[in-house]
């Protein structure tokens, strides 16, 4: 039998990555980032069949023509991992930069919805398929200095909500993966390159690694036909809450 084929957006680190690394062996990958080094390099070390397509998801136009450049039978995609996402800043409401809240909104809301509008139609036509939204417990829950991201990442959960409603009679799943704190280089791009920064939120717990969240995606998309995961919050034993961590004191 052929392999499914998975689109992963935002695959050139953190879970996205350790996702094509996982799924390499049992699907077709279609690897998706900005970085096409990364993504070149990624190709090379990875077993299975892969594609590779470059494009900035903000952009609509470079959007839909990498999925339409897809070779003709690579385009029946049968899942699509809309993980492409990141935090710009982590500033208060009145203090916050107004080109931070663009690139949340325009990355973690509008491109999700623009790749799902290009790979979707085919879904459809096939009454057959499943998105997994990589969402967050941002999704869930705001915290102090949380809000641009927090609210992408709750547009996120009213589009996963939305699209199992819409694509209910069409046979398509729809999960919502929701993790915690995953050390990835996500605080590195929240606070703009400071390395030291971004590690002391991972310091003192044990944060989950991207590759427990590939393990939770390759769970979900392995279930039965008839059983859709809905949404699953995935947390490090050491959080309870977005603003609950139990930090050992050193
Ligand atoms: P990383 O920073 O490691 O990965 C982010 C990925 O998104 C990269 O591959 C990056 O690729 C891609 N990306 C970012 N902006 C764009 C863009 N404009 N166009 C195309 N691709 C883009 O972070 P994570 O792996 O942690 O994040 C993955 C997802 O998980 C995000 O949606 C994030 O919100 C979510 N998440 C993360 C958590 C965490 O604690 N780390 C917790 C909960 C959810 P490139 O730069 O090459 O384009
Ligand atoms: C990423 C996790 O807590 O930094 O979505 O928002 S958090």
């Amino acid at each position: 039998m052929t392999q499914p084929i998975a689109l992963i957006t935002g695959a050139t680190s953190g879970i996205g990555e350790a996702t094509a690394r996982l799924l390499s062996n049992n699907y077709r990958l279609i690897i998706c980032g900005r970085r096409e080094d990364r993504l070149r390099k990624l190709k090379d070390e990875l077993k299975g069949d892969v594609q590779i397509l470059s494009f900035d998801v903000r952009d609509k136009k470079a959007v839909f023509n990498a999925i339409s450049s897809l070779p003709k039978d690579w385009q029946q995609i049968d899942i699509l991992i809309n993980n492409a996402g990141n935090a710009h800043g982590m500033d208060l409401i009145h203090e916050g930069n107004p080109d931070d809240w663009d690139a949340m909104m325009d990355i973690n809301v509008k491109g999700l919805l623009y790749v799902s509008k290009a790979v979707l139609p085919q879904m459809v036509d096939r009454k057959k398929g499943h998105i997994v939204n990589i969402s967050s417990i941002a999704g869930l829950e705001v915290y102090p200095r949380g809000n641009v991201y927090c609210a992408s990442k709750h547009a996120v959960d009213a589009l996963t909500k939305g699209m199992r409603l819409d694509l209910n009679e069409h046979g398509i799943k729809v999960t919502s993966i929701d993790p915690g704190l995953v050390e990835t280089e996500f605080s590195k791009v929240r606070f703009k390159g400071d390395s030291d920064r971004a590690k002391q939120v991972y310091q003192n717990y044990t944060p989950l690694t991207a590759h427990d969240v590939a393990e939770t995606i390759e769970f979900v998309l392995s279930r039965p036909a008839h059983v859709m995961i809905g949404d699953l919050l995935i947390l490090p034993t050491d959080q309870a809450s977005s603003t609950i961590v139990n930090k050992k004191s050193n």
